[in-house]
């Protein structure tokens, strides 16, 4: 099985973070996927890609530009407008109910300003490199489609491919950063994948042929960002397990009311889960996400994987063994579609391999059936 990765992500190590209300060792950090790409290459059983550039236009695409544009610049501008500083983080958020009552404000211009502008908490600091590794994220994610995209477009294959990211990237919104993320690798894949198809596909297609995809996010943390971007989107369709906001991170936003907007109703899905959820109570919950992507017929599956689901996360408190990361591996994997697998959360950093492994063991043993089927598209659709 291939997997993306690239030795860019090392470039973001911040050495703090204020969480909790303390000032803490960063739970995000390069030995994350030092461990991971560890682990793959001491398996055997996968062969490492690195990520071709695709430039900045597909992150203006599913991000604000100006978003992208002020994270190429801030840290920069921080050391040269403030003070110098090795890790920058607001300290001032522009709150919508700060304004009630009043006309929208106006995007500000100091660079302070901004930071609590386009950033929505402390967690996630800019170092110097930061922009260069969470480019280096979105091209990983976007190689990954692309190896699936070719072997379905020209051999009719539904392969799966690993995209090694880091930073993450679904608590990122549109115009909106945190979560230890800045791009959200898993949305501008997805809305690469659904470009690519149009282009591929004959123009004449009925609106049930169009191309669509959809996200699976089996983060600990709900995906707020990836839910927003897609929110009013019939074409791609959004499925959360995580724990329930009304105790965990994001807090905000993840609640099972919300289930799009627009062309979109119907397309969100989130399923909170209490604590302690052990291998059966996920894989209960994750069965009942599948049938709804079963009913979608998406012609690519993307998964947010977060392996912050562990019973030894330190973030978080579900109770997923390794065996229980083989059965979720399993029962993604059986729906058959062509699959790309984005890392996103996991903070038990001796342990991540061993968990990436059993969850995509599945997919390895499943290899050589894929690359001898053909995957039938345009099945009849609702
Ligand atoms: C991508 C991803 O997984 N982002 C997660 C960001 C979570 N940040 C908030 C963590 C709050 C930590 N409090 C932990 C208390 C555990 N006992
Ligand atoms: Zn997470």
């Amino acid at each position: 099985m291939k997997y993306v990765y690239s030795d860019l992500h090392q470039l973001h190590d911040p050495q703090v973070e204020i969480e909790d209300s303390a000032l803490n060792e960063p739970s995000e950090r390069p030995a994350r996927l030092i461990e991971i790409d560890r682990a793959l290459i001491a398996h055997g059983g996968f062969t490492k890609v690195e990520p071709n550039s695709h430039g900045i236009y597909p992150i203006k695409r599913t991000h604000e530009p100006a978003l992208v544009d002020f994270l190429a610049e801030a840290w920069q501008r921080f050391q040269d407008e403030v003070r110098p500083s090795r890790e920058v983080v607001p300290d001032v958020f522009a709150m919508a109910r700060l304004r009630d009552g009043m006309t929208e404000g106006l995007a500000p211009t100091r660079v302070e300003a901004q930071l609590g502008w386009y950033c929505f908490e402390t967690t996630t600091p800019l170092v110097a490199e930061t922009f260069t590794a969470a480019r280096s994220a979105v091209d990983v994610a976007l190689t990954a489609t692309d190896l699936v995209l070719d072997e379905l477009l020209t051999a009719g294959k539904a392969i799966a491919v690993y995209a090694a990211c880091r930073p993450p990237g679904h608590h990122a919104a549109r115009n909106i950063y945190g979560g230890y993320c800045f791009f959200n690798n898993v949305a501008i894949a997805a809305d690469h994948a659904i470009a690519r198809l149009n282009e591929s596909w004959p123009e004449d297609l009925s609106q049930n042929e169009r191309p669509r995809v959809s996200v699976l996010d089996v983060d600990y943390h709900h995906g707020n960002g990836t839910q927003q971007i897609f929110y009013d989107r019939a074409d791609v369709q959004f499925i959360s397990l995580h724990a329930d906001p009304a105790r965990a991170y994001p807090f905000h936003l993840g609640f099972a009311e919300e289930r799009g907007t627009g062309d979109g109703v119907g397309a969100n899905l989130n399923i909170p889960l209490g604590v302690q959820i052990d291998d059966a109570q996920f894989d209960a919950a994750l069965a009942e996400a599948m049938s709804h992507i079963e009913k979608f017929k998406p012609d690519l599956l993307f998964v947010s994987l977060g392996l912050d689901i562990s019973a030894t996360d330190p973030l978080g408190d579900f109770a997923v063994t390794p065996d229980g990361f083989k059965k979720i591996g399993r029962r993604i994997e059986s729906a058959g579609l062509p699959t790309v697998i984005v890392q996103e959360g996991g903070y038990d950093v001796s342990r991540l391999g061993s968990y990436l492994t059993s969850f995509l063991q599945a997919f390895v043993d499943a290899e050589p059936r894929r690359s001898s089927e053909i995957f039938a598209r345009h099945q009849t659709r609702p």
